[in-house]
């Protein structure tokens, strides 16, 4: 099958050994956005200037750029550097990502720079980070699940947010593979499983320690290699001592039945994966829940084992690479520290630099917007490739930061619902317009090819960049060459932990892409890690001691239900790309929230009613889908709309204090009915159109 778009030539899926040809249905109908009548083509700008609720108007790039690069001097005057924030998107190519760090530090010195992974990736990365050394989303191969024997899947949907990464789970489940899955609703994934765990919200660490509590009493600890290869279990053995499997029971709801099941079910198979994703991780505990899971694993000797391991499944298409290469707030290329002095000297020499003109650690995404407008916060801010209207928790909140700023400017392909907030929008190129690198979950670096230029009046981000950098007299410092820029990352993170000097286009190209670290072109890649050594100092692997903490809302008189949010098959992310897909339209358009039927008894709750949540933060208007798959106290909105459905209405922000991860997946929440089947929700816009079409009707 091939995909046809208008003005494109035909896409047509190659057999590339992760997805081995597979496309999901939104990888089918992206082709049909290339050339969408709502597609940006030229930058738009206030018809006031300073006035963000004065309509748009078509401008050249020349006054587009020259707004933007005033508003930075401006607040560069005023402010001094740190003024001026910068937000990326783990969608961007490596190229993108490693030029946007490097254009935060060397052509504003602003510490201020962090990304969307942080609401996705960022707990599992910090807990494989200090377990580990290392934090790669997996430590082998995709195609290697097919082979576990046993795998416990924590928080984690695939059949709905990676169908082609089913086939190596299904595979496994077809030569008899246990895979039991942990999900408070019975997902498309659970389904299929073996065994399906079914806790309460939030609860999901004291799972894993009373799984590790049964695993240590049962005989199933691997002593041998707890010796030899880590450190640290002592204290983890005596803290896991009190979660005696009842206990467990009472705080998660999962019978200690089932936890026997699931410990003998993994202890006993001659390879077990334990697999986390966001379900487990988006919490104000997530990268102690994603510790926790660690733990288990390394009791019983899976990490760097043959088809054994942890590992978390990686959601966005750059997620991996997106934070390799310096858009976080506390790095540099080559997943560098950005307050170590050795990385600063090494990265600086690469940029032609000072390292003293390096500036240190920013903070994080929600840090980044919650001190917008604050002395030492920031005052213009640049988004590229995200859409945190709709994707950050609380947005009435966000919403209320962003309008505090002095300037917004935003780079989108479509006018995304925080794009209708900036002061100035620029248009930029997608997928299959632009040259590039991605690194996907397993750490494998892969190409993006162009198959067609961009609209015309249409540029890519890297240009975008060098130029505004031009016009801020750092010109010198950049390229607008994607092969150019791969280069000089190759170059950047040299020596470091996620190291790309040996690899190359043309490498990439003859092996299917190449696993980093690879550091020198005659090196092989690494598919696998921890076969002998963990990439901590002295090779072994931490066990960490780490206690359930209660969420930071508890169901109350007031908020009697426990909300969690997530993702459904047909829409992806905040909704900016798939909500404009007609095929996808046509079978998801409208936002359901997933209800049991006992709850909605109780509250006098029909089938398709529709429902008003609402939290401490905000409401929000879904219809009811009424399914015994979930249980009875919890219900589950997908977070892919804005409007009056915009599941961030809801959502509390609440930090992890390691990852600064907001607690995505749980909060305390009120349900009524407010309409029936055959009413409209109130005001739920599709994605915003441009006030101004550019193209057709100029
Ligand atoms: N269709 C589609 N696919 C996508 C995306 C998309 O938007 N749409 N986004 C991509 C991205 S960026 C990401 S990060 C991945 C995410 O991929 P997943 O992590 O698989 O997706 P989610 O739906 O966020 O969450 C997974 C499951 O966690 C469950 N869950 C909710 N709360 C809890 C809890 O407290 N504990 C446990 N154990 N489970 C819980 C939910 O019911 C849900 O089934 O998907 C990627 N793929
Ligand atoms: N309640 C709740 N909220 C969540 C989650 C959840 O589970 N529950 N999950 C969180 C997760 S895991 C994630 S990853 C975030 C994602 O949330 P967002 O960061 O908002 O991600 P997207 O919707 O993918 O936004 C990407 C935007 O960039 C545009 N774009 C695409 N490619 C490019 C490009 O190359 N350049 C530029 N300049 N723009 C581009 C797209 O049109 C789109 O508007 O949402 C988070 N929010
Ligand atoms: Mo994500």
């Amino acid at each position: 099958m091939r995909v046809a778009p208008p003005r494109a030539p035909l896409i047509e899926p190659t057999d590339f050994p992760t997805n081995r040809g597979g496309l999901c249905a939104k990888g089918w109908s992206a082709p049909e956005l290339l050339d969408h009548p709502d597609r940006l083509t030229t930058p738009l700008v206030r018809t006031e200037q300073g006035d963000r609720s004065s309509p748009f108007r078509a401008a050249t790039w020349e006054e587009a750029l020259g707004l933007i690069v005033d508003a930075i001097r401006r607040s560069l005057r005023e402010h001094g550097p740190p003024g001026v924030g910068c937000f990326g998107g783990g969608g961007l190519t490596n190229e993108k990502a490693y030029q946007f760090g490097k254009f935060a530090r060397v052509a504003l010195g602003t510490p201020h720079i962090d990304y969307n992974g942080r609401f996705c990736m960022s707990s599992a990365a910090t807990a494989a980070n200090r377990a580990f050394g290392i934090d790669r989303g997996l430590p082998f191969p995709l195609a290697d699940v097919a082979d576990a024997r046993a795998v416990l899947l924590v928080g984690s949907n695939p059949a709905d947010t990676m169908p082609p990464a089913m086939q190596y789970f299904d595979a496994g489940r077809a030569v008899g593979a246990a895979h039991i899955v942990v999900d408070p609703r019975r997902s498309a994934t659970a389904r299929g499983s073996t065994l399906h765990l079914q806790p309460t919200p939030g609860t999901d660490l004291a799972l894993a320690n009373g799984l590790l509590h049964i695993a240590i009493r049962a005989g199933n600890l691997d002593e041998a290699y707890v010796a030899d290869r880590t450190t640290g279990f002592d204290a983890v053995r005596a803290g896991v001592a009190a979660w005696w499997p009842d206990r467990v029971e009472r705080l998660t709801g999962v019978s200690t039945a089932d936890l026997r099941r699931t410990v003998e079910l993994l202890a006993t198979a001659p390879s077990a994966m334990i697999l986390t994703a966001r379900g487990a991780e988006q919490h104000a505990n997530g990268t102690d829940t994603a510790q926790a899971y660690i733990n288990l694993a390394l009791a019983l000797g899976l990490p760097g084992r043959p088809y054994s391991g942890y590992g978390t499944i990686t959601g966005q298409g750059n997620g991996q690479g997106g934070r390799e290469h310096g858009q976080k707030a506390d790095q540099l290329p080559g997943y560098r520290r950005i307050d170590d002095p050795a990385a600063r000297a090494h990265v600086a020499r690469v940029w032609g630099i000072d390292p003293d003109e390096l500036p240190g650690p920013g903070v994080s995404a929600m840090e980044l917007l919650n001190r917008i407008g604050t002395d030492g916060g920031v005052h213009v801010l640049l988004v590229l490739a995200s859409n945190i209207v709709v994707s950050a928790p609380d947005r009435n909140r966000v919403r209320d930061r962003l309008a505090a700023l002095d300037f917004l400017a935003v780079s989108d392909i479509f006018l995304s619902e925080t794009a209708a907030l900036a002061d100035v929008v620029l248009p930029t190129a997608q997928w299959a317009e632009e040259e590039g690198t991605m690194t996907n979950l397993e750490g494998r670096v892969i190409r993006r090819r162009q198959v067609l230029p961009p609209p015309a009046g249409v540029l890519d981000d890297l240009t975008v960049l060098a130029l505004l950098a031009d016009r801020l007299g750092r010109g010198r410092y950049f390229s607008a060459d994607p092969r150019t820029v791969f280069e000089e990352l190759r170059r950047a993170s040299a020596g470091g932990i996620a190291d790309y000097a040996g690899i190359s286009y043309e490498r990439i190209d003859a092996e299917d892409g190449v696993f980093w670290p690879c550091p020198a072109p005659d090196h092989p890649g690494t598919p696998r890690l921890f076969a002998e050594r963990f990439a901590t100092a002295d090779g072994r692997a931490r066990f960490i001691r780490v206690d359930h903490r209660d969420p930071a809302e508890q169901p109350d008189a007031e908020y009697p239900y426990v909300l969690t949010t997530g993702r459904i098959m047909q829409q992806y992310q905040s909704g900016n790309q798939t909500r404009r897909a007609r095929s996808l339209k046509l079978s998801a358009d409208d936002p359901r929230v997933e209800l049991h039927p006992d709850l909605a008894r109780r509250l006098g709750i029909g089938a398709a009613d529709l429902v008003e949540l609402r939290t401490r933060r905000g409401t929000a208007v879904f219809r009811a889908d009424l399914t015994d798959g979930i249980r009875p106290d919890t219900v589950f909105a997908p977070f892919h709309w804005g409007g009056a459905a915009s599941a961030n209405a809801l959502t509390d922000p609440t930090l992890d204090p390691h990852s600064r991860m907001p607690a995505f997946k749980v909060c305390a929440v009120a349900v009524r009915r407010v309409g029936d089947a055959a009413d409209q929700p109130a005001a739920r816009p599709p994605a915003p159109s441009p006030t101004l079409r550019s193209r057709k009707d100029d």
